[in-house]
């Protein structure tokens, strides 16, 4: 293809999706029901792990293509093992070894497209997905691989369905700082891909200390920061003010135990830190998971903290999308219809974007919403 075509094709086609969301953003046509209002709600996705956005249908397809052999012939089977997870620490063993069916730049990208699609099905025009090069590295795969895969990833989410992505480094919370370090480094050829840094993976005891030094580098490098607090997790109130404290952080995600500390409430009302929640559901049922998780939301939403509603590992956990998650919070806490509209401004509120790009999402919400009603 002529090189100019090949710049102005992706261009012009990004236009045509654009003026089509745009369109159907602004249409008058009202939404039958709250399902139609959240799933056409311009929303960004803000906590995500690329790993555990595969479904178990895709994990088989990559392990045949990549001719691993797994003890799974089924992807019911795969969800019978994820009934094992029932806490961080269980879900992270078999998110592990799920992981190991990654291989190749195809994989990577396969993974974080199929994962774009879906998002994008529900509403989700802007995505900030987490990635955790450690687990890649660790088991041979080389960083040009990974990143390779995820820029194509990334391409093709803006050319085929209209869906701006970036990418978040993950350090490893159970990991060593000195292994944090190195990746970092490691990093830096493809830093225009990073948009920040974070942290995941079992919340082990003083781990803001622990990375102080290397979210420092980050923020030197110019990456934006957040991390990972887990909900009820031992020393829970420590590690909130650790990560503000001592890495600086714009989010925390998760972070529904800031509600326990009336001091911490204030400090996240001051610097407006974002806070992510994922009122995600694992295979195996958790009786009032969902019902303290969404409490916890529309207790935020209620002192006007700036929190979102995300999927954080949906092909691992309940296949429950922003969209559906959103529904659930709204049905579970019976949530107004301004209450959910303020959960999608709040993930463009709290996104790493220009205020021009915070202009136009906010916009294309008010859009929506006035040319949008719902009949319940
Ligand atoms: C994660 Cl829910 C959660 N917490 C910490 N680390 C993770 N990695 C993937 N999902
Ligand atoms: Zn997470």
């Amino acid at each position: 293809m002529p090189s100019v075509l090949r710049f102005l094709l992706p261009v012009l086609l990004m236009s045509v999706v654009a003026a089509t969301c745009a369109a159907a953003a602004s249409s008058a046509a009202p939404p039958a029901s709250m399902e139609a209002f959240i799933f056409g709600l311009p929303k960004a996705e803000l906590h995500v792990h690329l790993e555990g956005t595969m479904e178990p249908e895709l994990f088989l397809t990559i392990a045949a293509r990549n001719k691993i052999k797994t003890p799974y012939a089924t992807a019911a089977d795969v969800r019978q093992r994820l009934l094992d997870a029932k806490d961080l620490p269980s879900f992270i063993v078999i998110y592990e070894e799920l992981i190991g069916a990654l291989r190749t730049e195809q994989d990577f990208h396969d993974v974080a497209l199929g994962y774009f699609r879906k998002a994008r099905s529900q509403g989700v025009v802007y995505v900030e997905m987490f990635f955790d090069p450690q687990l890649h590295l660790e088991r041979g795969v080389k960083l040009k691989t990974l990143y390779a895969g995820l820029e194509r990833a990334r391409r093709d989410a803006r050319e085929q369905l209209g869906l701006e992505a970036h990418y978040i480094l993950c350090f490893l919370r159970d990991r060593p700082a000195e292994s944090a370090a190195k990746v970092l480094e490691q990093s830096r050829p493809w830093l225009a891909q990073i948009i920040g840094v974070g942290l995941d993976n079992p919340e082990v005891e003083n781990f803001p200390a622990k990375f102080q030094a290397v979210f420092a580098r980050a923020k030197e490098l110019g990456l934006h920061r957040t991390s990972h607090c887990d909900v009820g997790q031992p020393n829970t109130v420590e590690h909130h003010w650790g990560v503000i404290e001592l890495l600086d952080v714009e989010r925390i995600d998760h972070g529904l135990n800031v509600l326990d500390d009336p001091e911490l409430i204030e400090i996240v009302q001051d610097k407006r830190i974002g806070l992510t929640a994922a009122p995600t559901l694992f295979y195996r049922d958790i009786p009032g998971r969902m019902e303290y998780r969404a409490g916890a939301i529309r207790k935020m939403l209620d002192i006007e903290l700036l929190v979102s509603v995300n999927s954080d590992d949906p092909g691992m956990k309940r296949s429950l999308y922003v969209g559906d998650l959103m529904l659930r919070v709204q049905q579970t806490t019976n949530m107004s219809r301004d209450q959910v509209v303020q959960l999608a401004k709040n993930s463009f509120l709290i996104a790493w974007i220009t205020p021009e790009e915070r202009s136009r999402y906010l916009a294309s919400i008010d859009a929506y919403v006035n040319g949008a009603s719902t009949t319940d």
